[in-house]
């Protein structure tokens, strides 16, 4: 029986041996709690955001929980991404937006997406709009996904839709997704669409690549 609840309190605690021994004990009995395990730590991740706003933590612990992130992703990364890649091989671009330097979740979603068959353009991470309207005019790419996870990241979403816009390029579909983002956010960027789980970015964009 795995611990969910004290993988969590590992991760926020950073308690290296505790999450890698829970996430070996995981993937041994064939990975299919894989994404419970992941919602653990990302709980845990938002024990470590809490301990940093109280002073607790500071940016060296940031650093090193996302280091522990990564490890963990790396540990599950062939339960989390079980797609089939079967999926109708559309090429479209993922990112992190300007002014944001988190890249973890957008890694897992990129994962997800190719093994779920889209081929990723991956610019990275601080990315500016124009470079992301700029490939997409060079690659013909009719479907962005944007990530965020700072507060700030909204005002840099809704700069590249706007720059979108600006382009005339009204045809291209734009996902948004990170911790900040919400219905709310959606709105006031004007995204086409909004996610927080890498399951609901699949079903959208494989419905984009279809239309
Ligand atoms: C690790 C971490 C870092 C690491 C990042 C390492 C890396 N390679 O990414 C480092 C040390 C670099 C860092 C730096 C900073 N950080 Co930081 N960081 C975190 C922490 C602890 C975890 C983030 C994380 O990886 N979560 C786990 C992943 C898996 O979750 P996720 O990104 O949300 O992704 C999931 C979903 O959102 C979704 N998703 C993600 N992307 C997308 C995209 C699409 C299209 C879709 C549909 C879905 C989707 O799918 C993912 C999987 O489920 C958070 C706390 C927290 N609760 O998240 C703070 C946090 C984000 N950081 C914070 C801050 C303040 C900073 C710094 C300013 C600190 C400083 N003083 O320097 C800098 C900012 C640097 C910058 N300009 O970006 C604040 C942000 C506050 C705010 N509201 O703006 C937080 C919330 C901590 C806090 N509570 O204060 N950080």
């Amino acid at each position: 029986m795995i611990d969910f609840e004290k993988l969590a309190q590992a991760m926020g605690e950073l308690d290296e041996d505790t999450v890698v021994e829970t996430l070996e004990a995981v993937m041994a009995e064939g990975g299919g709690e894989a994404s419970k395990a992941m919602e653990a730590c990302q709980k845990g991740m938002d024990i470590v955001g809490k301990l940093f706003e109280d002073g607790e933590y500071f940016v060296g612990d940031l650093i090193y929980a996302g280091e522990l992130m990564t490890q963990a992703v790396e540990i599950m990364k062939d339960a989390l991404a079980s797609g089939d890649g079967s999926g109708p091989k559309t090429k479209m671009i993922l990112c992190t937006v300007k002014d944001d330097l988190h890249d973890i979740g957008k890694n897992i979603v990129k994962a997800m997406l190719e093994a779920n068959g889209f081929e990723v353009i991956d610019l990275g991470i601080d990315v500016p709009a124009d470079k992301i309207v700029d490939t997409a005019k060079a690659e013909n790419i009719k479907i962005v996904a944007l990530s965020g996870v700072l507060t700030l990241a909204i005002d840099s979403m809704k700069a590249t839709v706007d720059a979108f816009k600006a382009a005339g390029m009204d045809d291209v579909k734009i996902i948004i997704g990170g911790a900040p983002v919400s219905e709310a956010a959606c709105k006031v960027t004007g995204a086409d669409e909004w996610a927080h789980s890498p399951q609901k970015t699949i079903q959208t964009c494989k419905e984009w690549a279809a239309d």
